[in-house]
């Protein structure tokens, strides 16, 4: 099975993905993209992996397509719409945007709300009321990691007021470890640069001031 670094408009990917995004896999000669529905597929396709990830059981399975299909209209469409606009955009040659950054950072909130009092409810560890995860588990958290890349005076403001989710995302850690860091490597990287580049421009604009 491949997982997929190529340019998103490379011939190639064009291919195996159209909608030029990621993340797209091949399997011999068959290929997905669409994150949920690769994880669907790994969880199905390999014997042996084990059923808390994506239940047999159809009214389990059901219940985390239902967190999944909530994931990408709310938690993502906050995260992923507040995250671009507030610090990622320059990374990608792009302006920020502090009105669609104030836009995102509402949904988000209201998200980690609902994602609080309605799917992490109960005393379980995980979503769901589950005392160990799913691939919606997987999903989410993974939504939530791309904060790290926020300057931390904005990570807090938005993660620290929802405890439980934050005890949430390190059990999640922690029963995927050591594969957690690996997959987030890249992301720590970003987030690195993008200080950088942050304290980079301040100084800049402080020498600019101190000027004039
Ligand atoms: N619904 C898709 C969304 C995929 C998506 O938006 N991917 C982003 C990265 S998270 C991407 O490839 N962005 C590159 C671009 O927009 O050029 C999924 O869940 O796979």
């Amino acid at each position: 099975m491949m997982l997929l670094c190529l340019s998103l408009s490379n011939g190639g990917f064009l291919e195996i993905n159209p909608m030029k995004l990621v993340p797209a896999i091949v399997d011999g000669r068959f290929k997905l993209f669409e994150s949920h529905a690769i994880l669907i597929y790994l969880a199905c396709v390999f014997p042996g992996v084990p059923d808390h990830w994506y239940p047999a059981d159809l009214f389990r399975r059901a219940k985390i397509q239902s967190v999944l299909d909530w994931h990408h209209t709310s938690l993502r469409r906050g995260a992923a719409t507040f995250v671009l606009n507030k610090a990622l955009a320059p990374a990608l040659g792009l302006p920020l945007n502090p009105k669609l950054a104030a836009e995102g950072e509402k949904i988000l909130t209201a998200s980690l709300s609902k994602l609080e009092s309605f799917w992490l409810k109960g005393s379980g560890k995980f979503l769901l009321g589950g005392n160990q995860p799913s691939i919606a588990d997987i999903s989410l958290v993974c939504e939530l990691m791309q904060l790290e890349v926020l300057d931390d005076m904005d990570r807090n403001r938005v993660l620290s007021p929802h405890k439980k989710v934050l005890q949430w995302i390190e059990y999640t850690k922690d029963a995927t470890s050591p594969h957690f860091d690996e997959v987030h490597r890249v992301l720590f990287k970003v987030k690195e640069m993008l200080k950088t580049l942050r304290s980079t421009e301040s100084s800049l604009n402080k020498k600019v001031q101190s000027r004039m």
